[in-house]
């Protein structure tokens, strides 16, 4: 930084703005949207920020003013996209190729017009963080969609002899090397993540997987947690993402989610409930999660009409093809075990495929025995905490993935188990339905002090303060 300039403000980029913007009366407003992401995000206090992302929909030239004008009141700004661009990079390359690949999946929809739209939009990106950045800015890059951004970014404001301390956090896992290596343009997404000062992951494998991918790909020399590349030198760490859990803690104490808590235990008296709540996405392993409910269903009668399982899918990505066929499939799951197994007074399971209020989840999270999340592969997986938050008076057992990021750090109080062995995931419902009170105070106990301790507040402040420090 310059000696005459200040330290200013944090900006933030990710694909999607925190919120969807809505014509209303003419004008626009803007709604905040939910999700990992912005949970994370949740526990930002830094007083001068401006968030920059893509706000969901393309927007006419002639309103974008009122637009701007909506979005900076929630210190947040447009990256104006094209639809088709948008789509290409978003559906295409992000979530056709990437996602898949940073999940260990090995079906990847791979062309040149998605890459294309994925360079495109990343430049659009850099254009228009480098336009807003002030000599001294911090800036932060979010997730996969902007895996070239901090490359990018730093040759702009290099040119524009602004000196900002960039900082990138991927919120999916990283894969082993040699998964990765399989990945086309690999290269170019690696050098683009190194334009960063400073690279944040969930957990230490993921953080190793990348350092051995530089290594081996880049060539870069890696030291702990310092990459040399190029003559510079990059830091790398883990960061534990967590939940706002004084949020769920207030929200649960208001009198109209105490009353929906009521209702919800008299509506389901004499039944244990499990509480599922995933993003439609094939990385949460949904089937895995049915097939297991089958499997324990089958093996235990004993418990057929006293459990029951309430499973909250949010619709994700549904114009795309797979997602759409993943519905399809779990739709089809559902009605094959409620055919099987309900009885006049009972089903086994209520499905629920939609997005619900906050006060809503906080209420299912609370009247829940059992929380059971089953994906394939997960970077960290938010609602594992939440759950947690919402259990002080239940002392609720949580049964987790072990692929998942969260179960590197809540193994202690939590059942794992592999979300492809079906009878091995009816074995820990059962064990989680079965187990001790004295039991789950303790696991509770662990739990809870790895939620209260690593809140998004903690995480935030941690990876923004280290970003402070590389400010020259
Ligand atoms: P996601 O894949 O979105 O995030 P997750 O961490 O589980 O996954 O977060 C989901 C969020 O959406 C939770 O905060 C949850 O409360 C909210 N949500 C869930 N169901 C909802 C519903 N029905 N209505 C409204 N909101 C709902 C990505 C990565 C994760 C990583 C996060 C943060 O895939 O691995 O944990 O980013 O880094």
């Amino acid at each position: 930084m310059a000696p005459d300039a200040q330290p200013q403000k944090l900006i933030i980029a990710s694909n999607r703005l925190p919120l969807s913007v809505k014509r209303k009366d003419g004008t626009y407003e803007a709604i905040p949207s939910s999700g990992g992401l912005v949970t994370a995000l949740k526990g930002l206090k830094y007083s001068d920020y401006l968030w920059l992302g893509w706000p969901g929909v393309d927007i006419d030239e002639r309103d974008r003013g009122s637009v701007d004008k909506a979005l900076a009141k929630e210190n947040a700004a447009a990256v104006y996209l094209d639809e088709n661009l948008a789509q290409s990079h978003y559906n295409g390359f992000s979530n056709g190729v990437l996602w898949p690949t940073l999940h260990y999946q090995s079906e990847v929809l791979f062309d040149n017009e998605t890459w294309e739209a994925y360079q495109r939009v990343n430049k659009i990106f850099a254009d228009r963080i480098s336009e807003e950045a002030a000599d001294g800015d911090l800036i932060w890059v979010h997730d996969y969609h902007l895996l070239l951004l901090p490359g990018l970014l730093r040759e702009r404001l290099h040119a524009q002899n602004k000196r900002c301390p960039i900082g990138y956090f991927l919120h999916t896992p990283f894969p082993a090397d040699d998964f990765w290596k399989g990945l086309p343009f690999q290269k170019q997404l690696l050098e683009g993540v190194l334009g960063s000062d400073l690279v944040g992951f969930h957990t230490d494998e993921y953080k190793a997987n990348f350092a051995s991918a530089c290594g081996t790909h880049l060539g870069a020399e890696v030291e702990g947690g310092k990459i040399h590349y190029n003559g510079r030198i990059i830091s790398i760490d883990k960061y534990v993402v967590g939940i706002e859990y004084q949020r769920f803690a207030n929200t649960i104490d208001h009198p109209e989610v105490q009353a929906r808590i009521q209702e919800l235990e008299t509506q389901h008296k004499g039944k244990t409930i499990i509480i599922g709540v995933d993003r439609m996405d094939y990385t949460k392993g949904l089937p895995e999660k049915l097939e297991g409910f089958r499997v324990f269903l089958e093996q235990h009668p004993e418990w057929r009409e006293k459990v029951v399982l309430i499973q909250i899918a949010i619709p994700s990505r549904e114009d795309v093809k797979k997602y759409q066929d993943l519905e399809g499939e779990v739709s089809k799951l559902v009605g094959q075990i409620t055919g099987k197994y309900a009885t006049p007074i009972w089903t086994p399971l209520l499905y629920i495929h939609r997005s619900v209020s906050f006060a809503e989840l906080t209420a299912l999270y609370s009247v829940s025995d059992v929380c059971l999340l089953t994906s394939r592969r997960d970077g960290m997986n938010l609602v594992a905490s939440e759950y947690v938050a919402c259990q002080e008076a239940r002392n609720g057992v949580l049964v987790l993935s072990e692929f998942t990021g969260a179960a590197t750090f809540m193994q202690q109080g939590s059942l794992l188990f592999n979300p492809s062995n079906a009878n091995g995931l009816s074995d820990a419902l059962y064990d989680a339905l079965t187990m001790e009170k004295g039991d789950r105070k303790k696991m509770h106990e662990e739990l809870r002090s790895f939620v209260t301790t690593n809140t998004s507040s903690k995480w935030t402040e941690t990876f923004v303060g280290e970003l402070k420090k590389l400010q020259k």
